[in-house]
């Protein structure tokens, strides 16, 4: 089975961003069985969404999990919805803000995950990670890009199953001395 596993490069003022730690982790030591390709994504809301488009088309993966950071989420989220619209809180890398925009203009107001999800997070539970299901990846780059994927998937006919995960902030990055954000460590 083949495995495109994706980050994000760090934003939001912060040197790092756990979701592309953890993507190149597993792609220099990859899951058993699983051909796996890691790509980070840059938190760039023109870029992005056609970069995991050619990533899926050109490589076929079987699975695409994508991964970003959840500033916030005091455990690891799977999303299970994506939503067409585009309502940015802050700026991406770039400097642009998108404001009640579609993500693809016409296409449909969602879809869902495509991963099994429910057995995701019970194998989780049982090898003691937290975690949960979650209905929103929220209007930024993180759903863009889970429905940019999914409707590549969904307009080409292809047999990939897709998803997103939001992780906790590293410990790393909680200002010091503060007690309000929650942390998991990689
Ligand atoms: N998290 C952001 C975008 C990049 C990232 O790691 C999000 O949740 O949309």
């Amino acid at each position: 089975m083949r495995l495109l596993v994706t980050g994000f490069e760090p934003f939001a003022g912060s040197p790092v961003n756990p979701s592309q730690q953890l993507a190149q982790a597993l792609a220099e030591e990859p899951p058993p069985g699983l051909h796996t390709h890691a790509l980070i994504l840059p938190v760039d809301g023109a870029a992005a969404p056609g970069m995991i488009v050619g990533a899926i088309e050109s490589q076929q993966p079987d699975l695409v999990i994508m991964m970003g950071q959840a500033t916030g989420r005091a455990v690891i989220s799977l999303e299970r919805v994506a939503i067409n619209l585009l309502d940015y809180a802050i700026p991406d890398n770039t400097g642009a803000v998108l404001v009640d925009q579609p993500v693809v203009a016409g296409g449909p107001a969602a879809y869902f995950a495509t991963l099994p999800l429910c057995a995701m997070l019970d194998a989780m539970r049982q090898a003691g990670v937290p975690g949960e299901l979650s209905l929103s990846a929220g209007a930024y780059l993180c759903n863009q890009v889970l429905y940019a994927a999914l409707h590549c998937i969904a307009c080409r006919g292809l047999s990939a199953r897709a998803g997103f995960v939001h992780l906790p902030a590293l410990p790393e990055q909680v200002p010091a001395g503060s007690t309000r954000t929650p942390s998991m460590s990689l």
